[in-house]
């Protein structure tokens, strides 16, 4: 396993210099945010990318994400065309040599939280979700504020929620299998490996479908296609969030199947079970034992990219919500304190 960070590009307050200066660190996670969804990623935009990020001593390691036009989540008439684009994107990364990209299948909405800002004890703040408050969201000017959320008007969200109302999640799968049988062997002769990131929260929401939701889910992902290229990101927030799933089981099942390509780190913590916050990586901060969860990839030998996974905003800093500089640099130095640890008591 070796340590990455997630860069949002040249308006990141955190810039690739003082990335360069956290201890491990050599990798960069990023991506073409500007990009309009569905557009082919051109070989001339990654190498520039890549060039930017090594001109800074560095590495372009993984890409997070390319995101899926939702015609092909939708299934609709035209997602060959759309899919034959995302083929031309995985080939082009293969081309600049970049090994592993992240993506979802979520529809309409990346990660969904209700509070970037919650309070805790001892004045940092974290990112929250409450399902109570979920209604809060007024959709009627198009897509509302989240970092993650692709802008539509609000005719256009109106279309794809309506869209999504009259599909089941059986009919997402079906159009996720589609999809997979036909990238993931293009991914394959790329030398890309593709790691699906789960959903978050892993259930549905706004009364959308939602599939990659828990072990089976992910098993039934690996299973589709029997490709070292078709895995997954083993994300403990995001999984986590389910207080049914053992984490730890989690990380054997798909680490003891070489299934998981990418790998993000935080801690979580409940007040109910559909109203939690993030919590410090550390074990003893949240409800997640981070030890037990690397012993497992220490086991299987993983070997390739971990990140760590939103931070709270501390010390004053304000920035993207979840990947402020401190709080990640400090998760970091304990993950590898801890990856020191499990190596050195196995010889
Ligand atoms: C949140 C991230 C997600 C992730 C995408 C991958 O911070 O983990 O937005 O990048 O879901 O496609």
């Amino acid at each position: 396993m070796y340590s990455s960070f997630r860069w949002f590009g040249e308006n990141d307050p955190v810039t690739l210099e003082y990335i360069r200066q956290i201890p491990g660190v050599r990798d960069v996670v990023g991506s073409l945010f500007e990009l309009p969804v569905g557009d082919v990623w051109s070989v001339e935009a990654i190498a520039e990318l890549k060039e930017t990020i090594e001109a800074a001593g560095l590495k372009l390691s993984v890409i997070e994400s390319i995101p899926i036009h939702e015609e092909i989540k939708l299934g609709r008439g035209d997602r060959d065309r759309w899919i034959a684009n995302y083929c031309e994107s995985i080939r082009n990364l293969g081309k600049v040599g970049i090994p592993v990209l992240c993506y979802n299948f979520m529809p309409v909405f990346d990660w969904v939280r209700t509070d970037l800002e919650h309070e805790l004890e001892d004045g940092a703040t974290a990112l929250e979700y409450d399902e109570e408050k979920l209604s809060n969201f007024d959709f009627s000017d198009g897509t509302p504020d989240m970092p993650a959320w692709v802008k539509y008007s609000a005719e256009e969200l109106n279309e794809l929620l309506s869209a999504y109302q009259a599909m089941s999640a059986e009919q997402l799968w079906n159009n996720l299998e589609y999809f997979l049988s036909k990238v993931i062997p293009v991914a394959e002769a790329s030398g890309v490996l593709m790691a699906i990131h789960p959903d978050d929260p892993p259930w549905s929401v706004f009364g959308l479908p939602r599939i990659i939701t828990g072990i089976e889910g992910l098993q039934r992902l690996v299973d589709t296609v029997d490709s070292p290229a078709n895995g997954i990101t083993l994300c403990t927030g995001s999984l986590g969030a389910n207080q049914s799933i053992d984490m730890v089981e989690a990380a054997d099942v798909f680490a003891k199947q070489q299934r998981i390509n990418f790998v993000h780190l935080r801690n979580i913590q409940h007040d109910t079970e559909k109203k939690f916050h993030e919590a410090p990586h550390p074990s003893e901060f949240g409800e997640l034992d981070m030890h037990a969860i690397m012993k497992k990839l220490y086991q299987h030998k993983y070997e390739g990219p971990m990140r760590p996974d939103h931070g709270r905003m501390i010390w004053g800093e304000t920035g993207t919500p979840g990947y402020g500089l401190y709080d990640r640099a400090m998760g970091l130095m304990y993950l590898q304190g801890l990856w020191e640890g499990i190596q050195k008591s196995n010889g």
